[in-house]
């Protein structure tokens, strides 16, 4: 038996004991004047909560988390499955517990100040010692705890801090989300003093037509309430001292009991400039508590933002407009701290998001720091704030476990009271996949009475039944759900509430398939409004290969474009030993672990385009403003028409005064010539007025449409051979390889996932045999017939090699049996020379694109490296391809080379990696890249779809079984 109290309690597996000398969460936000501590602690690891406290120290950067930073306990991942096998509430009886401790010097001139405690996140349980006695215990790896230190320390004098943080405990059932497991301190630990007197909330309500309500409550920790105090407040000088109105901010309604102060102020802005994410105004205010005298005792301080948000109807409406949600779920991540983020982390976060036409953040799966709601009321998001509940592995016992009834209300109340001043956060979620019981009405129950400005939504919930009016959702937010299910139930009358998915797109591996369709049917049908796509964050993280050590803060720039270093590599589920994993579904994001942009996002970056273009008609070019508040005034364009014959013409684009929802046409700058094949017509929208996101000459978005369509292809057949070997395989100088029939890809991890690939394997395609049946030679043309045998059927392929000019024609026909209904592709693949290093193409890109994912890639002329056309997914797969094809050349620095040219757009692509070598490995960093290219041209190519979690592609983008054609010619430069 341990005599300290603390430990007596056996905490970590007591799930109604929340806290224990825990302060109120509250929304005041005192800036200056406070005492930072992070920094090094001294540190200890130990093997269990209970057991002795040693001499032997280490130390342990805080924030941090002890899991990245060299001690044998590492970083673990699991989805659904918990870590260890204990059922609720209990926890494995080996349990890392990481013991803090550092000295702190109380200020002299807080003499007399009430001295306050806050550990910003501690993961999973707190136990706060000041001079070794027990100060406080908190849960809830997500939110801040603070503690009144007051009576345990003596300004002037200096006292050791012990924070213990028990990493398993009975929380850690309710925290089981789909991310790493850690632990240790991932937000910042401070000390702060306020006088006795002290403001204990402060609650803003700021509304769309400019009426402002502040309540404060204040406290005084001697006791009862000193005669006299008053509260007031200051909204931009501008404002107090030019209108009238507001110059009465006073105290207009104080009710005050001997100990709860509670004071209102009130004022009408007029004229004011309301918040929404496209211009998201800010008021900044200061809120004052003042002695009898008039003297300041505490100060917080707010950004306002004016804004109304409700539901009417099954629309969910921002200051009365219905505005889609483009959202995306973020963790917080960093490859080298594994969780604790900076200010400068989360704003490079929301700005790239920006950058590519998100307006909304889903919290997944927990309360963020407070910096980063700032940040979305700064740069511009809707928020959805999740409370720290995930039970996912013992979600049903759990819902309705009176046990854990506490911890629920607590977890989703105290983020309430934290975050509830800020403009961004329009809808409270209760957390994520915890199946749906008596402990999440109780939650909303107290968020319902508390903040009825917010409409409350709940997955697990309003899962059982989209249209349900009573139960803890008031959104249909379901996850992953198909997309002809949404736009049923939209269609059905039934419709009660906001369709809005909370999750969707799996971006794991190459993925993304369908966005736009998923678009097109939300932006056509009214009851759909959008959705978070799944997830922001890949969440690699550095690992040095060697000793299969994270590499942890001493990592920075190892690592480029999404490439770890020779020697690194980004770890996923299972690459640190752990034997209970889930490998590479952590990499799901739409970002590589250091930020950098996966081709997906310029998909996305064009489906949410603000300006676009709706048709061509005789009068002109119709442009469409689709914004919902803003006009086009801070955007510029450039016209660009891309002729078939090679050129660009480029030419300044004025774009009209338009207002949000209006179109307007415009002239076409440029002389259509009458004939000379395909011609394309591109807006490329950028910045014109720097924003807080994004400098001036950002790219916003490419708008594009055809103005004419291709010519007929023309070959001349010339008298002479085609050169083929006894195998009918052409002998070509700069092949080496010959062209041959492909059926399969490196499977995505959508692909793997959803099941294609086992099917693929199955019937043998990743292997097919080919015999030859015939070669026939007729003139110069020479007809040759093969068969590609899998383990389950035979395909039939014929090549006509026809000499033309300059060149060779293949035209090429393969029958695919019944059986491979629905394959990976049908194409040609053959391999060059080395030397041959740049690729300049007339198709889609420059982006990586694919026949369903391909709206953010304008047909074009593009130039690109071999090396830079392959996208780094983590765990390698197909990737690299080039939608929309007409022709291309790949050439060495003196300009020789090979062009091919192909009978219609078609899927191309160029890397240094054959199907079998992508599939041979892990890892990104185990791939040995080829010296010549590895050229895929498909007649049909597979769309890649969501299905690692969620649907599969659309049947238009499957390859039926049945006879497929294609033709290329292949020429020497
Ligand atoms: C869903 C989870 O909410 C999310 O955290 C993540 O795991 C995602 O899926 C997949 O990456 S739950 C899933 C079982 C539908």
């Amino acid at each position: 038996m341990t005599s300290d109290p603390l430990l007596a309690l056996r905490p970590w597996e007591s799930p109604e004991v929340t806290s224990w000398g825990r302060l109120p969460m509250n929304a005041v936000d005192r800036r200056p004047g406070a005492l930072p501590l992070d920094g090094d602690w001294r540190f200890q690891l130990l093997s269990a909560p209970d057991a002795p406290v040693g001499g032997d120290w280490g130390s342990s950067y805080v924030p941090g988390v002890w899991t990245m930073q060299g001690t044998d306990d590492l970083p673990q991942y699991t989805n659904v499955r918990m870590p260890f096998p204990d059922f609720p509430p209990g926890s494995p009886d080996a349990n890392p517990t990481g013991v803090y401790e550092r000295e702190v010097d109380v200020p002299t001139d807080w003499a007399g100040r009430r001295i306050v405690l806050q550990v910003g996140a501690a993961e999973s349980v707190l136990l706060v010692h000041v001079d070794g006695k027990p100060a406080g215990l908190s849960k809830d790896s997500h939110l801040a705890a603070e503690f009144d230190l007051t009576d345990l320390v003596r300004p002037g004098e200096r006292s050791v801090l012990r924070l213990t943080v028990v990493k398993w405990s009975d929380a850690s059932h309710i925290e089981d989300q789909d991310q790493w497991w850690h632990g240790g301190i991932t937000r910042s630990v401070l000390l702060y003093a306020t006088e006795p007197l002290h403001l204990a909330d402060v609650t803003v309500r700021a509304r769309q037509n400019g009426e402002l309500r502040i309540d404060c409550q204040v406290r005084d920790t001697r006791g009862a309430l000193p005669a006299g105090w008053y509260v007031s407040g200051e909204l931009e000088d501008r404002l107090l001292t030019q209108d009238r109105e507001f110059d009465r901010v006073n105290i207009e309604d104080d009710r005050v009991s001997d100990f709860l102060g509670e004071a209102r102020l009130h004022a009408t802005v007029p004229e004011v400039r309301t918040w929404n994410a496209e211009t998201p105004e800010l008021y900044d205010l200061t809120v004052r508590l003042h002695h009898s005298d008039g003297t300041v005792a505490d100060t917080s301080y707010h950004r306002v933002g004016f804004r109304d948000v409700e539901i009417v109807g099954r629309d969910l409406l921002v200051n009365g407009e219905r505005v889609y949600i483009r959202g995306v779920n973020r963790h917080d991540f960093h490859p080298l701290t594994g969780r604790a983020v900076s200010y400068e982390d989360m704003r490079a976060d929301l700005v790239l998001l920006k950058r590519f036409g998100f307006n909304a953040i889903r919290t997944s799966h927990y309360p963020n720091d407070p910096t980063l709601y700032d940040l979305a009321d700064e740069l511009g998001f809707y928020v959805v704030d999740e409370a720290d509940i995930e039970s996912h592995d013992h979600a049903h016992e759990i819902a309705d476990d009176p046990r854990y009834l506490n911890a629920f209300v607590d977890r989703v109340s105290r983020m309430v009271l934290r975050d509830k001043n800020h403009p961004s956060i329009i809808i409270w979620s209760l957390g994520n996949e915890s199946d749906y019981g008596a402990n999440h009405d109780a939650a909303a129950g107290w968020v319902r009475r508390h903040d009825p400005t917010r409409p409350l939504q709940y997955e697990g919930a309003a899962k059982l039944d989209w249209a349900a009016t009573d139960d803890a959702s008031d959104i249909a937010c379901p996850m992953y759900a198909p997309l002809e299910d949404c736009v049923a139930h939209a269609l059905s009358g039934r419709q009660t509430k906001p369709l809005i998915q909370c999750e969707y797109s799996h971006a794991m591996g190459n993925s993304n398939g369908t966005l736009a369709d998923h678009w097109a049917a939300i932006e056509s049908t009214p009851g759909l409004q959008g959705g978070f796509i799944w997830e922001f964050w890949d969440h690699g993280i550095l690992q040095r290969v060697s000793d299969g050590r994270p590499v942890g803060r001493a990592g920075a720039g190892l690592y480029d474009n999404g490439v770890a270093a020779p020697g690194h590599r980004w770890a996923y589920g299972g690459d640190f030993g752990e034997t209970i994993h889930d490998g590479a579904f952590i990499a799901d994001g739409v970002v590589f672990p250091d930020r950098t942009p996966k081709p997906s996002l310029y998909e996305h970056r064009e489906i949410a385009a603000p300006v676009r273009i709706e048709a061509f008609k005789h009068e002109g070019i119709v442009l469409g403003n689709h914004q919902h508040f803003r006009g086009l005034d801070w955007l510029s364009g450039t016209w660009e028409l891309a002729l078939a014959d090679g050129r660009t013409l480029t030419a300044p684009a004025a774009l009209p005064d338009l207002r949000p929802g209006e179109t307007a046409a415009v002239p076409l700058p440029f002389e259509v010539p009458r004939d000379g094949g395909e011609v394309w017509l591109t807006l490329r929208v950028t910045v014109a007025e720097e924003q807080p996101w994004a400098p001036a000459g950002t790219e916003v978005c490419v708008p594009q449409i055809r103005l004419r369509g291709p010519a007929e292809r023309a070959d001349t057949v010339v008298d002479r051979p085609v050169e083929v070997d006894g195998e009918g395989l052409l002998i070509h100088p700069l092949l080496t390889v010959a062209p041959t029939l492909s059926l399969w890809r490196a499977p995505t991890d959508n692909d793997e996932l959803g099941g294609m690939a086992l099917r693929w394997r199955t019937w043998g395609l990743d292997s097919l045999v080919r015999k030859v049946v015939s070669v026939r030679e007729d003139g110069g043309r020479v007809t040759v017939v093969a068969e590609y045998a899998g383990t389950t059927g035979v395909v039939r392929h014929r090549q006509v090699l026809t000499p033309v000019e300059g060149g060779v024609r293949i035209d090429e026909e393969a029958e695919l049996p019944a059986e491979f209904d629905d394959v990976a592709r049908v194409g040609s693949v053959f391999e060059t020379v080395p030397g041959l290093d740049l690729l300049d193409w007339f198709g889609q890109g420059p982006w990586e694109s694919y026949p369903d994912r391909g709206a953010g890639a304008p047909v074009g002329h593009h130039s690109l490296p071999v090396d830079e056309l392959f996208t780094p997914y983590l765990r390698p797969q197909e990737s690299g391809g080039r939608h929309g094809v007409r022709r291309f050349t790949l050439s060495a620095p003196d300009a020789t080379g090979l062009a091919v040219e192909l009978d219609a757009p078609r899927q191309v692509s160029v890397t240094r990696h054959r199907a079998a070598d992508l599939t041979a490995v892990t890892h990104h960093d185990e791939l040995v890249p080829r010296a010549g290219c590895v050229v895929h041209l498909d007649a049909a190519h597979r769309g890649l779809g969501t299905a690692s979690c969620g649907p599969d592609t659309f049947p238009e983008y499957r390859i039926a079984a049945g006879v497929h054609h294609w033709s290329w010619t292949l020429r020497v430069l």
